[in-house]
């Protein structure tokens, strides 16, 4: 079948050593015949070989390049695919894709590689977005997690939830019609209770989808306290720069800062917030109306409190305000001071001083020595990201909404089929909440997937992916 040939340069936009021109389709040989005359043709596969690339109007000499020829399918994409490196230049990199548009290619879109590898067959959409995942990854635990996705890992459980969800059909077909006596039909209570276990399998792989989104996205975690509490301080220190204005007045901080930052191997958005107090200067109360949009929004909150200054009244509502639904670290910032009394000190003193039972960590730092700021990461991923320490990152995790809205459906659709047929629904009729199940697993590994759901999926990918 003749499919539109794509051309896409696939590395990063600037100056560089050396820059890759990515071609895919059924006309690739003749482009490169045009683009690349010196090459043989047809070229010898999977082997790099130094040419001369022209423009194919007037023959002029563009660069010098590296390319190599794959025939489909046994390529990336499955169609017939070459990959050229020339010299890293904007202009020189623009000319060479234009070459090849002369000679015949389209533009390619953003993630039309590897949607084309998809639709060859070459990889399932969960590794395709694995793919995406381990060029995003900015931290060694998105790393590893996409590394064992895109080698296959939730692909296979996915799998095997369907072959198991293929089982309850087969007993249900058992339940319905046994052909001979010595074979008797399978009760209900048995189909039932096998529907219950694969809803419970289902459910262990939804508990991973909180943190494995977390994963892509970066866990919130807000500095805040009262002024002067050391917040940007310890912001400069844990993200190793001076990126935050530090002084010795209360009310510095005015503005929400935001910074990505990898913290033992895993994401976090470490936000710096203006201080918390009441005050007339509209300026810094705009501030401290932005800190509360971000604390309602926080993952994880430190609360920072200097060694030398009490809890109050003041961060006892701070923590009915915004730590009832989330882990909060006590932070005692200043440690190389001289300690106050009457402030709690360990986790039973802070549980005594009313922080709720999740926010019983409390941890001493200084952002002047450095004292601290290991165990408050520690502390940090062991809060945040729990199960992923526990369980270590390469079992199968959703790190997906799409994945974790298939797998919900397919759990909601077995937990129906259990109760139809539990509350005497004819078997046919709760069948149908099965076939539900099994669209939706289908779904995320893209056996079968609407246009929609492509589009999605790829729109996110960069273009020469
Ligand atoms: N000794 C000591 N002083 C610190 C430490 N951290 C911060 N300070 C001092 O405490 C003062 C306030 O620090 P900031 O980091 O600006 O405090 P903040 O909480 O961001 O203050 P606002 O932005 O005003 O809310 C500054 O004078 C810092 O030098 C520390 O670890 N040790
Ligand atoms: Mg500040």
């Amino acid at each position: 079948m003749e499919v539109d040939t794509i051309v896409a340069v696939a590395t990063p936009p600037g100056r560089g050593a050396l820059a890759i021109i990515r071609v895919s389709g059924s006309r690739t040989r003749s482009l490169l015949a045009r683009v690349a005359p010196g090459l043989s043709d047809p070229p010898v596969p999977r082997r790099a070989s130094l040419t001369a690339l022209r423009d194919p109007k007037n023959g002029r000499l563009l660069d010098r390049g590296l390319v190599t020829f794959f025939p489909g399918p046994a390529s990336f994409t499955g169609e017939d695919t070459a990959e050229v490196a020339v010299h890293g230049g904007p202009l020189l990199t623009g000319m060479v894709m234009e070459a090849f548009r002369k000679a015949g290619a389209r533009a390619a879109e953003a993630g039309e590689f590897t949607r084309r590898a998809y639709l060859n067959g070459k990889l399932d959409l969960v590794r395709a977005e694995a793919v995406a995942d381990l060029i995003e990854a900015d931290s060694p635990a998105l790393h590893r997690a996409a590394v064992h996705q895109m080698d296959g890992g939730l692909s296979r459980r996915l799998s095997h939830l369907r072959e198991a969800l293929v089982e309850v059909e087969a007993l249900l077909m058992h339940h319905l019609d046994f052909p001979d006596e010595d074979d008797p039909p399978v009760p209900a209570e048995e189909v039932v209770a096998q529907a219950q276990a694969l809803a419970d399998e289902l459910d262990r792989l939804l508990a991973t989808a909180p943190e494995g989104e977390l994963l892509r996205e970066g866990a919130v975690a807000v500095l805040a306290g009262r002024p002067n509490a050391g917040k940007s301080s310890l912001y400069n220190a844990l993200l190793g720069e001076e990126r935050a204005i530090v002084t010795e007045v209360p009310g510095t901080t005015r503005d929400a800062l935001e910074a990505r930052v990898s913290m033992g191997g895993y994401p976090f958005r470490l936000v710096d917030t203006a201080g918390l107090r009441e005050v007339a200067d509209v300026v810094e109360s705009k501030g401290i109306e932005v800190a509360h949009r971000y604390l309602s929004d926080a993952d994880v909150i430190l609360l920072c409190l200097p060694v030398d200054q009490e809890w109050t009244e003041e961060e006892r509502g701070f923590r009915d305000r915004f730590g009832a639904d989330r882990p909060v670290i006590l932070v005692r910032t200043c440690a190389d001071r001289e300690e106050g009394e009457g402030a709690p000190q360990t986790g039973e003193e802070a549980q005594e001083a009313g922080l709720q039972p999740k926010a019983h960590s409390v941890v001493r730092v200084s952002a002047r020595t450095g004292e601290g700021l290991g165990r408050l990461r520690d502390t940090l991923c062991q809060l945040v990201f729990k199960g992923l320490v526990e369980a270590r990152v390469d079992a199968p995790i959703l790190t997906r909404t799409r994945q974790r809205e298939g797998v919900e459906l397919a759990r909601n659709e077995v937990r129906a089929f259990g109760a139809a047929l539990d509350s005497g629904v004819p078997a046919e009729a709760a069948a149908a909440h099965l076939k539900g199940a099994e669209v939706a697993l289908e779904e995320i590994l893209g056996v079968i997937a609407p246009e929609d759901v492509l589009d999605r999926v790829f729109a996110r990918f960069c273009i020469g992916k």
